[in-house]
């Protein structure tokens, strides 16, 4: 499986409206075959009154910028018969504060007050969630509502079952218009309050019994569903939902290979390999899948943060290679940049795709003005595309030589050996096998093939 994370917004725009859209994606699909894409993991489309279209204020309605039902199932149709699955990221942890449900639930009404979590004098209303100093209360009138994402996005409270069912729903509505599986947002999130001390606290056991439930629910509906996790953590909780889903992403590994190209270090791509085979990869024992990747909607850009196309090539040629199932962020295979102001606030990770050399042309999105690409940066497709050592070409020859090779998905690999500069590294089936060179340093190097009597010189 390859996947590609595409942002539709971004992605090319069929009407004219300066913002990508269903339609735009059909006229498209041909691009991502070319990639050798087979899977395509769609941030959300449903009604949302936010550019990134987490906060969703209809579950049930594409949103309208984008397209309607019709133009939905017409794409999906058409990727189908190209080869193309669709995967659906859908966040259901929260909704938007101008939902239909939460709008009910500020009047009072059954049963959406009891949806969400109301402040009550037990609450420390300068509470602040772990990972950064934003407060999880929110102010609305004169009431507070549990937000862990901020003003804009009421968490639903999972103690109410009916929601449980509403959620199926949800579940089955998107894979009857023809999506292929899901990516569920923020999974470790759905229980992660304590109702009884009015407090944060993660209660994975009871997150684990909720997706147990709609995992096999999502099934019984279509027995060849892919379900995504994204549980944003530290491997020792990543895995304790070990099994669950079909793939969870792999956090550690991407912070590992970033880091390890960033210092050129062979010593600590060992390092993180080694780990890959014991922790986050273990080889014969993989339950669900690892979603191997570099960076995501979320994160700095990979140009950004590596600052050097080598280590971006270099950084690409690890991930097609490793077992597990890789992901690539839209715009990554063409070297754009971008670096969010923090996970709060994204849209400088998320610029339009660059479809031409002077960033206009048919179908060239123009929601938001370039701040990290701008016209002749080199990143576009059409400057790309016939230049042989572009970063386009690098990682199509990449994906190329994954999707022959599927056997990649699950196999194993043994680090033969390593020097100052390079890793070598077996990755192995029962009946295929193959041997990998990485030369973690920016100056090129030799390398003694197996043979013992061909020497190639590899790196940038
Ligand atoms: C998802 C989406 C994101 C989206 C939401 C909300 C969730 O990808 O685009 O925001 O629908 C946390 C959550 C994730 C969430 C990110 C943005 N991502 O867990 O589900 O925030 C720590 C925390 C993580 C945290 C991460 C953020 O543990 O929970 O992710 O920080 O940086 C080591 C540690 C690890 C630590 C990392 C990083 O690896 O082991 O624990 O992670 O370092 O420090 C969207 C918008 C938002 C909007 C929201 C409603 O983008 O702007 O507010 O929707």
């Amino acid at each position: 499986m390859t996947f590609y994370e595409l942002y539709l917004r971004s992605f090319y725009d069929s009407n004219g409206d300066g913002l990508g859209d269903l339609q735009g994606l059909k006229q498209k699909l041909d691009y991502l075959c070319d990639l050798g894409i087979d899977h395509v993991w769609l941030l959300p489309i449903m009604k949302s009154p936010a550019f990134h279209g987490y906060t969703v204020s209809n579950f049930f309605e594409v949103n309208p910028v984008y397209g309607d039902l019709k133009d939905l199932r017409e794409t999906l149709q058409e990727g189908h018969k190209k080869g193309i699955k669709f995967i659906l990221d859908l966040p259901i942890n929260h909704v938007a504060v101008t939902s239909e449900w939460f709008q009910r639930a500020l009047r009072g009404e059954e049963p959406y007050k009891n949806w969400f979590i109301w402040a009550n004098e037990k609450a420390d209303l300068e509470e602040k969630r772990h990972w950064d100093e934003n407060k999880i209360w929110q102010k609305i009138g004169d009431r507070y509502f549990y937000g862990i994402f901020g003003p804009a996005s009421p968490d639903l409270n999972f103690e109410s079952k009916e929601l449980w069912e509403e959620i199926k729903r949800i579940f089955k509505f998107w894979l009857d218009n023809g999506f292929d599986g899901f990516r569920l947002d923020a999974a470790k999130h759905i229980f992660d309050f304590d109702i009884e001390e009015m407090r944060f606290h993660y209660q994975h056991e009871k997150n684990i019994e909720f997706w147990k439930e709609m995992v096999s629910y999502i099934k019984s509906i279509k027995n060849d569903a892919l379900v995504i996790s994204e549980v944003w953590d530290a491997p020792e909780i990543v895995r304790k939902y070990e099994g669950i889903f079909d793939i969870g992403f792999n956090f550690p590994l991407a912070e590992d290979l970033k880091m390890t190209l960033k210092n050129e270090s062979p010593q600590d791509l060992v390092k993180t390999l080694k780990k890959c085979m014991s922790e986050y990869l273990p080889n014969g024992k993989v339950l669900s899948m690892s979603g191997n990747f570099l960076t995501n909607h979320d994160m700095t850009r990979i140009l950004s943060d590596l600052k050097d196309v080598g280590k971006v090539k270099l950084g690409f040629s690890i991930l097609y290679t490793l077992p597990g199932i890789p992901f690539i962020y839209y715009g990554e295979e063409t070297g754009m940049k971008g670096i969010p102001v923090d996970v709060n606030f994204t849209e400088d990770s998320q610029e339009p795709f660059h479809w031409y050399e002077n960033g206009f042309g048919p179908g060239q999105t123009e929601w938001k003005g370039y701040k990290f690409n701008p016209p002749y940066s080199g990143e576009s497709v059409e400057e790309q595309i016939n230049e042989k050592n572009s970063i386009l070409n690098t990682i199509k020859n990449l994906i190329k030589f994954r999707k022959s090779n599927p056997w990649i998905d699950d196999a194993r690999i043994e680090i033969l050996n390593f020097d100052q500069n390079m890793v070598k590294l077996r990755c192995y089936s029962q009946l295929n096998e193959f041997i990998a060179y990485y030369n973690l340093k920016s100056s090129k190097c030799s390398v003694l093939l197996e043979n013992g009597e061909e020497l190639l010189s590899i790196g940038n």
